[in-house]
């Protein structure tokens, strides 16, 4: 079975999406993602320049082989761009030798480990009664499990929170890639953020009780010390999950956060191989993986990651944002399926016309997603609709303190 053709698509329904689709000699199609949200063209440039003319005529079988090769003879390893371009290539393979082999992809990972998938949604609001309702619209829709992002006293726009949350009845989830010439200015204030969430964290405890699983994301903002700070005034609030509490590629900087708090800790949506977490896995220095499939290299790559921090004790939390496309999507779903140390899954679900672009297979009940059983990957990409769509400039913001430094966005 050759790889035939190669063909890199670049859509913008909702947003900008970057897919590889491959077609073998055989006549099965399959598709990955490429998404790098607000740098989609470099890697549909590392796709088509360097990586399409090197897959033609290879053996679609070869998944682990080829993988090699692509990270091996770039010479040049690692990073966002270069693993993103092989994530596409490794979600396409599975998907093709799902349908060659007339399986889901789960099952060639070892098959069901659960009966589903348990999600977590993004509820925010610029203030609490715009957050209660926030988190009443999630649960409505079935989460169990439920993100809570809020506005800061003082700040203008804060990482997070929707800017028309719930206006006119209408779900508006937070994107954070505004489509414009220029990345737009936030700003931001430590100190500030610190004093006001455990406040809101309270808030939200009294109103919907003790049982509801509450995350966080603090988005890579703090240092050490505060991010342990931070825990340790949510630990009354029973977290499921702080996330990014610093930015972490400092990975010993996490000994000093785990010594004083017990809140779990979710790092790695920004990480691209397992070296990223070498000394966060191994010191069992967080609690949950959270690279995304499509950032990462793909399916085999995430795949050693997760059994690697199974041996920590150490689970899943697979980046789910809208800025991964359905296919990406699909992918972690599989892995969540098969694997034994499943934590929990983002799901931030797509607009209409992205789903249109992408035909998808899986489901959400009750909180709840599985990712069917179709062969393969269970996502087809509609390329007729993908057309109308040309890519838009889009850029993701950056903070500036109010003295006008820039900080971690
Ligand atoms: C998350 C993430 C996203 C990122 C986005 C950047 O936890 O879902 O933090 O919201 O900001 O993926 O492209
Ligand atoms: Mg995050």
């Amino acid at each position: 079975m050759r790889i035939e053709n190669a063909e890199v698509i670049v859509t913008s329904p909702d947003r900008n999406f970057v897919t590889l689709r491959l077609t073998t000699s055989d006549g099965h199609v399959g598709i990955g993602d490429a998404t790098l949200n607000g740098r989609e063209m470099a890697v549909a440039a590392y796709l088509s320049e360097h990586v399409v003319p090197l897959l033609i005529n290879r053996d679609a079988h070869r998944i682990e082989d080829t993988w090699q090769f692509l990270y091996r003879s770039a010479y040049w390893r690692r990073g966002p761009v270069t693993m993103a371009a092989i994530a596409a290539v490794d979600m396409a393979l599975w998907d093709i030798k799902g349908k060659a082999a007339g399986m889901p992809v789960y099952q060639l990972l070892g098959g069901a480990s659960r009966n589903g998938i348990r999600a977590y949604g993004h509820a925010s609001g610029r203030d609490l009664p715009e957050l209660f309702d926030s988190i009443r619209k999630h649960q409505d829709l079935g989460y169990q499990a439920i993100r809570v992002q809020t506005a800061v006293p003082g700040l203008k726009s804060v990482y997070g929170v929707a800017a028309q949350a719930q206006s006119s009845g209408k779900r508006y989830d937070y994107e954070p890639a505004q489509r414009a010439a220029l990345p737009a200015e936030e700003d931001w204030d430590t100190r500030a953020y610190l004093k006001h969430l455990p406040t809101v964290f309270e808030a939200v405890r009294s109103e919907f009780g003790e049982d509801l699983p509450l995350l966080h994301d603090g988005h890579h903002r703090m240092t050490p010390i505060q991010a342990a700070k931070l825990g340790k005034a949510l630990e009354p609030y029973d977290l499921f999950w702080l996330e990014d509490c610093t930015p972490a590629e400092n990975q010993e900087a996490l000994r000093l956060v785990r010594q004083h708090t017990t809140t779990p800790l979710a790092i790695g949506e920004v990480f691209n191989t397992v070296w990223d977490y070498q000394t966060l896995i191994t010191e069992q220095l967080i609690d949950y993986v959270r690279s995304a499939v499509t950032h990462t290299g793909g399916i085999s790559p995430m795949k050693k990651i997760l059994d690697f921090a199974a041996q920590y004790q150490i689970k899943s939390g697979i980046h789910g944002p809208t800025d991964i496309s359905p296919v990406g999507m699909a992918a972690a779903l599989h892995l969540d399926l098969s694997i034994h140390n499943f934590g929990i899954q983002e799901y931030m679900q797509h607009g209409d016309a992205t789903n249109l672009v992408f035909e998808q297979s899986f489901t959400f009940v009750d909180g709840y997603l599985h990712p069917g059983d179709k062969p393969g990957l269970g996502v087809e990409l509609n390329v007729d609709e993908a057309g109308k769509y040309p890519y838009q400039t889009a850029y993701l913001p950056y903070n500036r303190l109010h003295d006008g430094t820039v900080h971690d966005w």
